[in-house]
């Protein structure tokens, strides 16, 4: 059972050195059972308390602070693009809800229904968002009149449920979860389009700089792409353990589907009546998810210094004889030393655990470096750094610090971001008929082909490809195209290539 792995009996893999020594640390290996160590991870490193409602997680501090820290970076980049906040209501009326059927008809068994007050049923049912096209767009109607009222551009930060049947993973896949949606308005397409990109290029920034995670941009086919729009750009991750490609986030131009449907117009500066331009975007706390099973170890979290809301920990590691107090201070000294260049570190001086025990719960946090003070460092006036990723250990003379500090920081984001990179290039094949992309599938890769771009054809590649495993799916198209040489044929169908494509499993 997922979270309940501390207490399972051993199936595969070893259990615990590192627990019999300090009750710490991990039951299961990342690479023998994927599942159960994501499952546990989370839950070890403190991000993720499991709860009594199947598919809902507290998000604990360690995790929060992340996505708080995600979300300044986006907060105010879309301020840039004067984009502003707002907030609208978390319930819908059925009426509104069902007023763009077409959008809402595949979706139907997902919304959630408040039905009751107490003991007594409401006279009408009220949904709980799953989206908020349908909440927003109403007003948008009523605020857009004159093409001096464009752009309208919105974004919210709030929560959204969806009542998923398919197994719940923390982060990756629960029944309510944490978003901005971006909704926008333009009176040309050539707007709304440029806008699509620029968001799209933010979301890249995230994965990237920020959970040094590699990511694809492209777009959808017409059959994965948010059915209600025009077309749909996302950042495709990969998870090299399970094989699986994972839509990162989204940006959609809605072309004017729903202004048609809203009647969003407007009279243009040709005092024309014309419809609006419309956009949607969203990334959601799945980020942090594909962070740690991109990274994480059989350790525990890793986490790249610049998301971490802890850079450095700093432990005191005083000997029976030594100058404890002189090593305290020392401690934090250098926390404040730190703290005062901008570098998060904070120091661990519970008295009630041993230095050894403190290394392993840190690690299994992810702290991205470790300074360890003892006898030797104090009386040589320096420190011990040590770092997650790789284990590399360095004396820093006290006088150098920060800059070295600084230097290790940066050099484990990059790290980070250039191995995960190598294990997800690593894991991509071309290929060119439908005998290698089955190869090429069973031996869990992400797989580039060139394609005709039929939907019937997508739909064939899902059909032949069914089984316990999941079939496999176009993940995008990159805007990245490879040269694509004249008489290429499609890998599914055989008939004329007209571009190269993503596929395989995905979440
Ligand atoms: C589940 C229930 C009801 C996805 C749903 O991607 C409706 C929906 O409309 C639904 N699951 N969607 C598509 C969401 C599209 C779009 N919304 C704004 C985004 C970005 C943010």
């Amino acid at each position: 059972m997922a979270g309940k792995g501390a207490n399972s009996s051993n199936t595969k893999g070893k259990k615990k050195e590192v627990k019999k020594e300090t009750g710490l640390g991990l039951s299961y290996k990342k690479d023998d059972n994927f599942g159960e160590w994501y499952s546990e991870v989370v839950v070890n490193g403190e991000m993720i308390e499991y709860y009594d409602i199947s598919g809902c997680y507290i998000l604990r501090p360690w995790a929060m602070s992340i996505w708080e820290i995600m979300q300044t970076f986006f907060d105010a980049e879309i301020k840039k693009m004067k984009i502003r906040n707002c907030y609208f209501p978390l319930f819908v009326s059925p009426g509104v809800l069902q007023k763009e059927k077409d959008h809402i008809e595949g979706f139907a068994p997902e919304v959630a229904w408040v039905t009751k007050s107490g003991e007594s049923d409401l006279e009408v049912p009220i949904a709980i968002r799953p989206t908020s096209e349908t909440v927003m767009y109403p007003y948008f109607s009523k605020w857009i009149r004159g093409h001096r009222d464009l752009p309208l551009r919105l974004n919210q930060w709030c929560n959204v449920v969806r009542w998923e049947f398919s197994n719940p993973t923390p982060f990756i896949r629960s029944r309510e979860f944490l978003w901005q949606e971006g909704h926008t308005a333009f009176a040309t397409k050539e707007e709304a389009d440029t806008e699509v990109i620029d968001i799209l290029e933010l979301y890249r920034h995230i994965y990237e700089e920020f959970l040094a995670v590699p990511v694809i941009k492209g777009k959808k086919s017409e059959h994965e792409k948010f059915a209600g729009g025009l077309y749909t750009t996302t950042v495709e991750a990969f998870i090299p353990n399970t094989g699986r490609g994972i839509q990162g986030a989204t940006s959609h131009c809605l072309g004017q589907n729903f202004a048609k449907m809203f009647e969003i117009n407007f009279e243009n500066d040709k005092g024309e009546k014309a419809m609006v331009w419309q956009n949607s975007w969203a990334y959601t706390t799945r980020t942090i998810g594909v962070m740690i099973m991109v990274h994480g170890d059989d350790k525990g979290l890793v986490l790249p210094p610049k998301i971490a809301s802890v850079q450095v920990i700093v432990i005191p590691v005083p000997y029976k004889d030594a100058n404890t107090q002189g090593i305290f201070d020392a401690c934090a000294a250098t926390v404040k030393t730190l703290n005062e260049s901008g570098i998060r570190a904070e120091v661990d001086s519970r008295d009630n655990y041993s230095p050894g025990w403190k290394y392993s719960h840190w690690e299994m946090k992810g702290v991205p470096l470790r300074i360890e003070i003892g006898p030797k460092d104090f009386a040589n006036n320096q420190v011990r750094a040590v770092r997650r990723d790789n284990s590399a250990k360095i004396d820093i003379p006290m006088a150098n610090l920060v800059e070295q500090v600084n230097d290790l920081l940066n050099n484990i984001q990059k790290s980070l971001f250039e191995v995960a990179k190598q294990k997800r290039d690593a894991c991509i094949q071309v290929v060119n008929t439908w005998e290698e992309f089955a190869e090429a599938l069973s031996q869990k890769k992400m797989i580039m082909a060139p394609w005709c771009d039929e939907e019937e054809v997508e739909k064939d590649v899902k059909a032949r490809t069914k089984g316990e495993m999941g079939a496999a799916k176009s993940l995008c198209s990159p805007f990245d195209q490879p040269e694509l040489p004249e008489g290429t044929l499609c890998f599914a169908s055989g008939k004329p290539a007209r571009k190269w494509t993503y596929w395989g499993r995905s979440y």
